[in-house]
């Protein structure tokens, strides 16, 4: 209810009547007015005037489950929304969700998360309030061998949402890192569960640093966030941004489906592709060898070209691949 009343004073054109929306949800005055009351305590700004109705003035930084789905409108990629205040990881609450909820594409998001997960068991730093952790829950009808593509799908819907909802350029780090100005705005972890021919589900776990200040001694060398990078130091809707990245997952998913390989996606990706062109280091166990970047091939893997002409097609998680001089 609070969700249908929050799309209505969103698409409403000017004031939307107490009248109006009593009739479309066929409830009473007081129940309309009380669920006013709880927006407001939650920090919305409705204007309410005698005879005109209510009017949807601000609304706050908030990822509950109403703003979201309120923001998606009826087209989303994703049919059911879960939120949570703070949880261990959103990659873990997706995974019992999995298990238990009968949802093709499910989006848990959270607030805080107090055992944020990066790959290969490392830590990824989830400061509250002021960022975007979420999962989303996929069961594609594909092999299992194509799940990682799904991991380049998410990076390019992320830097077509910051471009969309800032001045910010940002890059691609194959195959999982968001960056700008060579530090990390975001990662992705992408977990699956599968059978040897078929997938149970896929989770794609997505973290972006919105308007965090100051970060972790640890990182602050390399982290950063679209506040920090902004030239007046602004501050981001994180539930804008977050709507805008499952739109252009719809958009790049569907692409991606279509062939069930980057093909139609692989001209872009490349173009965001940090380093593309440049000299990068492949570290392998402790070799190290030193070649060019050639983008990615149609299903994801790093081509680099070395100085006897010889190319190496590279798969994620492999190997890391690093610019010459520094982390991208
Ligand atoms: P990764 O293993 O590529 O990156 C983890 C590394 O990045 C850490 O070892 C640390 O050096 C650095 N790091 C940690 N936190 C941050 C941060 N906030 N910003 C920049 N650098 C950081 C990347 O793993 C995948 C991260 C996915 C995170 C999402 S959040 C929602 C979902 N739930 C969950 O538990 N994980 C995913």
């Amino acid at each position: 209810m609070k969700q249908q009343i929050l799309t209505m004073l969103r698409t409403a054109d000017g004031y939307l009547s107490g009248q109006e929306i009593c009739e479309k949800l066929n409830v009473s005055r007081t129940t309309v007015w009380k669920i006013i009351k709880q927006l407001q305590k939650q920090g919305y700004e409705i204007e309410g005037i005698k005879n005109r109705g209510y009017r949807l003035l601000s609304t706050p930084d908030i990822l509950t489950a109403e703003e979201i789905k309120s923001q998606m409108g009826t087209d989303s990629f994703v049919d059911q929304v879960l939120y949570f205040p703070v949880t261990d990881s959103t990659n873990i609450q997706a995974r019992q969700c999995a298990e238990k909820e009968d949802s093709d594409r499910l989006l848990v998001v959270a607030n805080e998360q107090t055992k944020g997960r990066g790959r290969m068991g490392r830590h990824w730093d989830s400061l509250p309030e002021e960022n975007i952790f979420m999962s989303l829950l996929l069961k594609p009808k594909i092999n299992p061998k194509s799940a990682s593509m799904l991991t380049i799908i998410a990076a390019l819907a992320v830097t077509a949402a910051i471009r969309e909802n800032t001045d910010l350029e940002s890059w691609i780090k194959w195959p999982n890192d968001i960056v700008i100005n060579k530090k990390k705005v975001c990662g992705i972890l992408t977990e699956m569960n599968s059978e040897l021919d078929y997938i149970h589900y896929v989770i794609i776990g997505i973290g972006i640093n919105v308007n965090t200040i100051v970060f972790p001694e640890e990182i602050a060398q390399t982290a950063t966030s679209l506040l920090l990078e902004s030239e007046k130091k602004q501050r981001f809707s994180r539930s804008q941004l977050l709507c805008s990245v499952m739109a252009f997952m719809k958009k790049y998913y569907e692409k991606f489906l279509e062939t069930q390989d980057l093909s139609l996606v692989k001209e872009e990706y490349n173009q965001r592709l940090a380093g593309l062109g440049e000299q990068v280091k492949v570290l392998r166990d402790k070799t190290e060898c030193i070649g060019i970047s050639r983008g990615i091939t149609k299903t994801g893997q790093l081509i680099v070209e070395y100085s006897d002409g010889s190319k190496e097609e590279i798969f994620s998680g492999e190997v890391s691949v690093r610019g010459l001089y520094g982390y991208v």
